[in-house]
């Protein structure tokens, strides 16, 4: 018997009350996506953070649905029998027919359960299948596209499910089902060919496209509205991925994407404007010290110093105390992600710093994936050597505490030129001796495979940042994703993260970006652009970003050469700042992080399903349009503690005067001043929907 629920916003930690609730005691909800327990990219994270919303809503009615691959089970869900006896008839028929359908718990938070189904399995159906698929809507997979033909097994699968689903239930259900991206439309496009009494939206998080465009070299936004889809797709051979995306698109009920940027993308690429955008959230770690993540951050620095004492050992003329950490992470596309920008302005800013004679050192560092042939041994004798100095260090130390105590032992004070004899100075002449190095410390830290042909290399060489002592900016490319097991830099991401100064984004094609999000909630400043759905969303919510360490880089209406100068001023500014500004910076950065909490974004989400609802059970359900596309609703103002005038202040930073540099003891005064600047996030909100159709009227479906 499943137990009553109901769409309350009221449920989620009070953001806002609603008179009415809308009910779906009788309401079932599936979520469908090729990432379900088996992490490829971002719209993992979207499922998995936001499980816990959902299923806390949702209760033992909502169902995700994914593919079934065996290492993933092993090491993420409990297999379970079926709790829903609806659902365990269906999984049966299913399993009888010749299907492996498997469900289960999701160790995740929330614990949500999974429906996975083995596609590979039923690979025997994919002929008679892909023909079936023709017949109807003129859509010809290729054999040789294997993520195509998952797409249409996974998609005929879950159809059927659904129809089992329907046809199982002895009272017609009221059925939502949500699918992401074009590898789980066909679903979507086979329940509406199939005139099944389901509700459903899909929610597009990159068109394929859109990302194809921008990683060739086309002014994909200035053109957006003049591209020939079709011919744009067929030449890129994606003609059919394609239109199992725009397919998806117009069949669904609610379509939806993940910011407006791609919004306004799908409208010229898809031929459909989405109804609801509905932007990315993530779990919000609330920790019960205010100032626990400044910790954290001072934790995870001296980590990172660590590394670069070693990887720079007989070149460390820096003062590491001065040094900033900045980064960039994500997948290794070296022009969407902006990679090529960042190191331009790298070398822009080692040049101001270096006219300026300023005293800080950047370390940038790449953190993106490409092919190894695992770490090369300059670098892990980098660590080596470290660790062996620290090792003479503490032998020193222990034979000059021994002679210190022998003659504490005595009643005598110690001689101290006799605390450290011939012996000791051998063993630390020795070590240091060691530290000789004649080439720089290395750029890359592996052995690349493509080492000539890479792009991030090969733009190193063309600006000659090869971290020579002259040089204010070092570069260190870590070609692999980080892990707490690493030799060499044994951190996992967040903590890395957390240790880090700025993280750096200036995409050219990022439908959302959750990179700089992470970085909101853990309390560091990042750069992305106005490009990204991020920093658009960003943007709308904030009276000044920048204010809050939210540097948003315009990449839009400028040209590539001044808005690399844009980033170089931006990182210069950030350069410039105390100690002090920063740790209050920090402060106010954290303090955004309810704005990117599912428990306030998951509210799009329910709009979605809600505006679904109404469509495909007119009787049942009520929707009342808004401007349902729009995400505006709360705006954070500009900091209380920022001055009004600039007289006072730098733009938009913290106020400054160089003496509170090493200031720090201060630092709480003045961020218990600015705690007056947090907003209250839980502030009435105007939903665009209209609750309920009253149950006065037996609208509520078969519970009525
Ligand atoms: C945090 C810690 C401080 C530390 C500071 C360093 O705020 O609580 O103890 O001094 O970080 O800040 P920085 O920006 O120089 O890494
Ligand atoms: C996409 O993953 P990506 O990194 O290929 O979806 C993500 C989740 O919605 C989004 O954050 C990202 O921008 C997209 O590009």
């Amino acid at each position: 018997m499943p137990l009553a629920r109901s769409l309350s916003v009221t449920s989620l930690s009070g953001l806002e009350e609603w008179d009415e609730e809308f009910d779906l005691e009788d309401a079932v909800l599936f979520e469908i996506a090729w990432e379900v327990a088996n992490k490829v990219g971002g719209i993992y994270t979207v499922i998995q953070t936001k499980a816990r919303l959902t299923a806390e809503e949702w209760g033992e009615n909502y169902f995700l649905v994914g593919p079934y691959v065996e290492s993933n089970v092993r090491t993420q869900v409990e297999l379970i029998e079926p709790t829903n006896p609806v659902l365990k008839r269906t999984i049966d028929k299913m399993n009888a027919s010749g299907c492996k359908v498997y469900f289960g718990r999701w160790l995740i938070e929330g614990s949500p359960y999974v429906v996975l189904i083995d596609v590979a399995f039923t690979a025997w159906s994919l002929d008679r299948w892909k023909s079936e698929l023709w017949e109807l809507c003129d859509i010809g997979v290729p054999w040789f596209d294997r993520e195509a033909n998952d797409a249409v097994l996974f998609g005929f699968l879950t159809a059927w499910l659904l129809g089992e689903y329907v046809a199982q239930s002895e009272e017609p259900p009221h059925v939502v089902a949500h699918f992401h991206e074009w590898l789980a439309g066909l679903g979507l496009v086979l329940c509406r060919h199939r005139q099944l009494p389901v509700a459903t939206i899909f929610t597009t998080h990159a068109t394929l496209l859109g990302r194809y465009l921008c990683a060739g070299n086309v002014d994909f936004y200035n053109n957006l509205a003049e591209f020939n889809v079709d011919k744009e797709a067929g030449d890129r051979q994606i003609y059919h991925r394609y239109c199992l995306e725009r397919a998806a698109a117009h069949c669904a009920h609610v379509f939806t994407t993940v910011s407006q940027i791609t919004a306004i993308e799908a409208e010229h690429l898809l031929k459909r404007k989405p109804d609801v955008v509905t932007p990315n959230g993530l779990n919000v770690k609330k920790f019960s010290a205010v100032h626990e993540f400044q910790n954290l951050h001072a934790q995870s620095k001296n980590r990172i110093q660590e590394f670069v004492r070693g990887h720079f050992y007989g070149h460390l003329d820096f003062n590491l105390d001065k040094c900033l950490f900045l980064f960039i992470a994500g997948r290794y596309e070296f022009s969407n992600k902006g990679a090529d920008l960042f190191l331009e302005a790298l070398a822009r800013l080692n040049y101001l710093l270096r006219v300026n004679h300023s005293d800080v050192t950047v370390i940038a560092f790449f953190i993106m994936p490409a092919r190894t042939n695992n770490f090369n041994v300059e670098t892990l004798k980098g660590q080596a050597v470290r660790k062996q100095l620290w090792d003479t260090a503490q032998t020193v130390k222990e034979r000059f505490g021994k002679k210190l105590y022998e003659s504490l032992l005595v009643g005598q004070l110690p001689d101290v030129s006799k605390m450290l004899d011939k012996e000791d100075f051998t063993i630390m002449k020795r070590a240091i001796f060691a530290t000789q190095r004649q080439c720089q410390p290395p750029i890359c830290t592996h052995n690349m495979l493509e080492d000539s042909s890479d792009p991030i290399l090969n733009c190193v060489r063309r600006i000659g940042l090869f971290n020579s002592s002259a040089d204010r900016v070092k570069i260190i490319f870590h070609p692999e994703f980080l892990s707490s097991t690493s030799p060499l830099l044994p951190m996992d991401y967040e903590e890395f993260v957390r240790g880090c100064h700025l993280g750096v984004f200036p995409s050219y094609y990022e439908p959302w970006g959750y990179t700089p999000a992470e970085c909101t909630v853990m309390g560091i400043p990042s750069i992305s652009t106005n490009l990204s759905g991020f920093g658009c969303f960003m943007e709308e919510h904030i009276a000044d970003p920048t204010a809050y360490g939210i540097y948003i880089l315009d990449r839009r209406f400028r040209g590539v050469d001044e808005s690399c100068n844009q980033l170089t001023s931006f990182l210069f500014q950030f350069c410039k700042q105390s100690r002090r500004q920063r740790i209050i910076q920090r402060n106010r950065t954290e303090r955004l992080s309810d704005l990117l909490d599912w428990r306030y974004l998951g509210r799009y989400y329910i709009s979605a399903r809600h505006m679904a609802l109404a469509k495909a059970f007119p009787d049942t359900y009520l929707y009342e349009p808004h401007d349902p596309t729009s995400t505006t609703g709360f705006r954070y103002p500009r900091p209380a503690s920022v001055p009004p005038s600039p007289a006072l202040s730098r733009h938009s930073s913290p106020r400054h005067s160089e003496a509170e540099d090493n200031d720090e003891d201060e630092r709480y005064d003045e961020d218990l001043e600015a705690e007056k600047d947090r907003v209250n996030i839980r502030q009435p909100y105007s939903m665009p929907f209209k609750n309920k159709l009253s149950t006065a009227n037996g609208a509520n479906g078969s519970s009525d």
